[in-house]
């Protein structure tokens, strides 16, 4: 179902800040950047290694964003884990069919194009798990 894990987000304040600190404590660097307005985040992935899975650091656009509720609620830190899926239709059909909620009837945009959806985490053991298609262009 899961071929790899793809991301662990991360909750943070202010991203400049954020991604300097992992560049200075932990060596790590920004392989991909962008805005998502449809999610309300500022967003970096950072590589981890070569393993292929990455480090994502996400920051609030506005106060409505979910990333802004979650740091009001639990302050900084780890906000999801991301696994990478083949076919995110498919996979979330097959989870609703176990009884899992999805949050979305349909996959939505993710970074890099991918394709997103995630399972709530009342569903996953309090872990908002999050489904990741990538977009056939990238690495990341
Ligand atoms: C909330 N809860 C969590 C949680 N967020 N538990 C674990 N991990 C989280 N991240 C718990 C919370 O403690 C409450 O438990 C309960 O769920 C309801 O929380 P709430 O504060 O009322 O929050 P809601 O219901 O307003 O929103 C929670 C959900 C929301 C998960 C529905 O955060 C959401 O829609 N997330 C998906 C979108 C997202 O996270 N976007 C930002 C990343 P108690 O207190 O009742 O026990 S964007 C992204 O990842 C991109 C672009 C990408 O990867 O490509």
């Amino acid at each position: 179902m899961f071929t790899q894990i793809d991301h662990v987000g991360i909750a943070v304040a202010d991203l400049d800040e954020a991604i300097e600190f992992y560049r200075k404590a932990f060596d790590m660097e920004v392989v991909h950047e962008e805005t998502n307005e449809e999610q309300g985040v500022r967003e970096a992935m950072l590589a981890v290694g070569g393993s292929g899975s990455c480090l994502q650091l996400l920051a609030p656009l506005n106060e409505s964003s979910t990333i802004a509720k979650f740091l009001e609620k639990s302050g900084p830190g780890l906000q999801q884990l991301a696994y990478t899926v083949t076919d995110v239709d498919a996979v979330s059909e097959t989870l609703r069919e176990r009884g899992l909620r999805l949050l979305y009837p349909e996959a939505r945009r993710g970074t890099a194009n991918s394709r997103i959806n995630f399972v709530h985490p009342k569903d996953a053991g309090g872990v908002l798990v999050e489904l990741v298609e990538k977009a056939k262009d990238t690495d990341h």
